[in-house]
């Protein structure tokens, strides 16, 4: 397995996450690539390449300008400001007085661009993010046969990148890196392209990104919106629009969800890729569907990766692995190693 991974994603590192009215430490650290990165060495399943640095106009293409900008500077204007710690919004806009202006104050725009309070800007995060993204257009690249290339490429992506959206940023994500390397393998001439989502969460912001679009489908597994994260999309009716109608499918299951239930999902998520005949396959690889996850309802035993691996190979299409989520950390290495014995067996 070809393997990108570049350890600048190890500098966001948030300092506390408010979980159920307290602040502790945050589920999403830096703790979680590093035990991957030695689980993958230890079980040789590929040697683990630094990525390249691709062109920053690149994230332009399915993110917003200004909120890329608000990215950048935002924990220097933090600082600037006099503030200590990292950078967290404060208050949203109520529904009925959206604006589509981010206004001047960083406090303001915090709030105009997040949707969430446990997604911190560290001093580090910018430059995790961006090297984020490129771990994903490397594998992008892999694939469209840019820099040697192949059937099949992991970009171990740390912090994850499913929730963010085109100008929003939250559920521990900042850049979508699914949806930049989506974009990436369009941009580089295949026709249609399916990001196929089996995070435990779904992921909202790949579903906004693409949702008005017929030539990148978006397929997720996930937990019932209704009882977990992001609560306000991943519904079963969400199917697109205009275009994009018919090009977005949410396959929603209920806390308790084990592996026969799970495959069933995805002997339809499978149908519907392939009905769509892409010419390459995104995958959103989260492991918190495990029993021991923490934020999590899933009963995925370890070994229930390796079939999910083995599913995900049986597409039978050139396949890009992006990780998400998974939060045992002590579980993390072996989980993911399972999915690409299953993967590569
Ligand atoms: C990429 C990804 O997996 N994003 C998910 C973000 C989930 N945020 C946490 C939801 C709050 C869960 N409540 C905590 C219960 C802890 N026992
Ligand atoms: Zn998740």
């Amino acid at each position: 397995m070809k393997i990108f991974f570049a350890p600048e994603q190890l500098l966001h590192a948030p300092l506390v996450e408010l979980n159920r009215g307290e602040l502790g430490p945050p589920f999403e650290h830096a703790g979680r690539a590093t035990h991957i990165v030695t689980a993958l060495e230890a079980a040789a399943i590929g040697a683990i390449e630094t990525p390249r640095h691709f062109p920053e106009s690149i994230l332009c293409r399915v993110h917003d300008t200004a909120f890329v900008d608000f990215l950048r500077g935002a924990h220097d204007e933090w600082r600037a400001l006099g503030r200590p710690g990292d950078a967290l919004p404060i208050c949203w806009p109520g529904r009925s007085e959206v604006t589509l202006t981010p206004p001047e104050s960083l406090d303001g725009r915090l709030g105009h661009y997040s949707f969430d309070v446990m997604t911190p800007i560290t001093s580090g995060s910018w430059a995790a993010v961006t090297r984020g993204a490129d771990t994903a257009l490397a594998g992008a690249a892999w694939l469209a046969g840019k820099d040697g290339g192949g059937r099949s490429a992991f970009s171990l992506c740390r912090p994850p990148g499913h929730d963010a959206g085109r100008s929003s940023y939250g559920g521990y994500c900042f850049l979508n890196n699914a949806a930049i390397a989506a974009q990436y393998l369009r941009d580089e001439g295949a026709e249609r392209v399916a990001i196929l989502d089996v995070d435990y969460h779904h992921g909202n912001g790949t579903q906004q990104i693409f949702y008005d679009r017929d030539d990148v489908l978006y397929v997720s597994i996930h937990a019932d919106p209704s009882s977990d994260f992001p609560y306000f999309a991943g519904y079963r009716d969400e199917l697109g629009r205009g275009a994009g109608d018919g090009f977005n499918h949410n396959l929603p299951l209920p806390r308790g969800t084990a592996w026969a239930a799970w495959n069933e999902a995805m002997d339809a998520a499978e149908g519907i890729v392939r009905r769509f005949a892409p010419e390459a396959l995104v995958v959103s690889l989260g492991v918190d569907n495990f029993a021991g996850d923490p934020l999590s309802h899933f009963r995925f035993k370890t070994e229930d990766f390796a079939r999910m691996g083995r599913r995900v190979a049986g597409i039978d299409l050139p396949t890009l692995i992006v990780f998400e989520g998974g939060y045992a950390v002590d579980e993390l290495g072996n989980n993911v190693v399972s999915f690409f014995s299953g993967f590569e067996g």
